[in-house]
């Protein structure tokens, strides 16, 4: 059986992660795909929590404790990650370790020092980064509730996130409609699962 294939969403605030993370689940699970959705910060945990009342303001706390606290949020869901993987499960992520860097460097912390405690945490097979210009995040519902969603920092941000981009990345105009983007977003992860179904029904033939 093929390993289950991480597929990552990532992107600007109000880019529509969420509901294209959403869209994409429930168009594999239609077609008869095993696959789950992660979100990070998984605010659930208790690690989660604290990251949660330092995001709605109910907490201080240095930018290099909640740096390191977001990512041993996803140390602690890397094990049964792996196993859904391993098990053939797909995994849709929303947000996951480029978030984690490009917010802290925008900050002001060292780019270097911001990546190291995600070293070796498991990697994408795909990643779609859904970009939005600040200007536009702005004008959608909800911006500027939590304590990131502001328009100077947004900049930073976005301008990280073009730094760290991989060639392998999937660039989505999340200017477009919902649909478009969910089209795109579904050929591209059907195509990605079916490669690594090819791949595995060669490495059958061989043994
Ligand atoms: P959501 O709005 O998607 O719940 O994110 N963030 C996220 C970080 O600063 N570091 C991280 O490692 C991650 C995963 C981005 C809440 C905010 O948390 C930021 C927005
Ligand atoms: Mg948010």
């Amino acid at each position: 059986m093929a390993r289950g294939r991480f597929i990552l969403l990532e992107g600007c605030d109000r880019a529509g992660k969420s509901t294209q993370c959403a869209m994409l689940v429930a168009a594999l699970k239609e077609k008869g795909y095993a696959v789950e959705l992660c979100k990070f910060p998984e605010r659930t945990t208790t690690i989660g929590q604290m990251i949660n009342a330092y995001l709605t303001n109910a907490k201080e706390l240095d930018d290099q404790a909640i740096h390191l606290l977001f990512s041993a949020n996803r140390w602690e869901a890397m094990q049964a990650m792996k196993n859904k993987l391993r098990e053939g499960v797909h995994l849709v992520v929303d947000r996951y370790a480029y978030s984690g860097v490009a917010f802290s460097a925008a900050k002001g912390l060292d780019l270097t020092w911001c990546k190291n405690p995600d070293r070796g945490l498991v990697r994408p097979d795909l990643t779609f980064f859904l970009d939005l210009p600040t200007s536009e995040a702005e004008k959608r519902g909800g911006f500027g509730e939590e304590r990131y969603e502001k328009r100077e920092l947004q900049e930073k941000v976005r301008h990280l996130f073009h730094e760290l981009k991989g060639k392998e990345w999937v660039m989505v105009d999340a200017r477009s409609s919902v649909q478009a983007m969910h089209e795109t977003i579904l050929k591209t992860a059907l195509d990605k699962i079916q490669e690594a179904q090819n791949e595995a029904q060669s490495g059958e033939l061989l043994e």
